[in-house]
């Protein structure tokens, strides 16, 4: 048997896949910032639903802060009736007292694959710098290497259409914060509140939605707008509100 591998071949396979792809993802339905429980369960049903999604993600790894369960425990906490969501992405749950407990691996490598699988296009090393505005709407975002963010080079950035765009950042809500700072809108981002898992959960079901004209919230971030309270490694209200961030954007963009 003789290998073959010719390095142009290589390097022209590469590039035309690549091009091949920006190509068709530079007008789209649907824009996540960030690749954590919550951006990657929005993922999974707008793709379902047939819509154009991509999931753009600043490190080179998807999930979040899944991987390192509690404490660098490698487990998390989900409660009913969040279990549901994490099964039918294949994920195997353990009861335990009250709770579902689940490896904190596998968890981020099945909501991605089933993201994937789906449809949804998922976007690693790359960075949403700011936002494209028209008339008071948000429109897209404008993307940058996460290589060259960190390198702190000064080179221009590109840009996507998109019909909606989720600030799925987590703590930090890099998207809004953005868009506020950037535009002096009147919207104050408050910050997370210190912990309190239950009050917590709930809260973030209702924060979860539409803050700006076509920008949504999910998961973390949507607790951070609103001065919400941060909840540890208990993760069920990211898939929930992951799921009901997309049920809005598909009632939205049925209008
Ligand atoms: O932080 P993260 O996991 O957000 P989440 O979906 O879930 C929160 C939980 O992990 C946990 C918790 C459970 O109770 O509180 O912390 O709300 O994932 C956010 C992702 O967004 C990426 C970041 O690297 C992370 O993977 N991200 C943040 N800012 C940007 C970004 C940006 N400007 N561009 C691209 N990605």
């Amino acid at each position: 048997m003789k290998l073959s591998a010719d390095e142009v071949k290589i390097t022209r396979s590469i590039l035309r896949a690549s091009f091949e792809m920006w190509e068709n993802i530079l007008d789209i339905d649907v824009a996540i910032v960030g690749a954590g429980p919550s951006g990657l369960t929005c993922a999974r049903y707008l793709a379902n639903a047939g819509l154009k999604v991509v999931v753009f993600e600043r490190h080179l790894a998807f999930g979040g802060g899944t991987w390192g369960g509690g404490m660098g425990f490698p487990y998390i906490v989900v409660e009913e009736p969040a279990n549901k969501i994490l099964e039918e992405c294949g994920v195997k749950l353990k009861k335990m007292d009250d709770y579902y407990v689940a490896d904190s691996v596998e968890v981020p490598a099945k909501l991605a694959v089933s993201a994937i699988d789906a449809g949804a296009k998922i976007l690693t090393g790359i960075v949403v710098e700011d936002l494209i505005v028209r008339e008071d709407k948000v429109a897209g975002v404008v993307i940058n290497s996460y290589a060259i963010e960190k390198a702190g080079l000064h080179i221009d950035p590109l840009a996507i259409k998109s019909k909606i765009v989720v600030d799925a950042t987590g703590h930090d809500a890099t998207v809004t914060n953005i868009l506020v700072k950037k535009n002096k809108l009147d919207l104050k981002v408050y910050g997370e509140r210190s912990m309190w898992a239950e009050k917590g959960e709930n809260q973030l079901l209702e924060n979860t939605g539409e803050i700006y004209p076509n920008l949504f919230v999910c998961g973390m971030a949507a607790n951070a707008v609103k001065n919400g309270y941060r909840m540890g490694a208990i993760f069920g209200g990211m898939y929930i509100s992951g799921k009901i961030c997309a049920e809005k954007i598909i009632e939205k963009l049925k209008e």
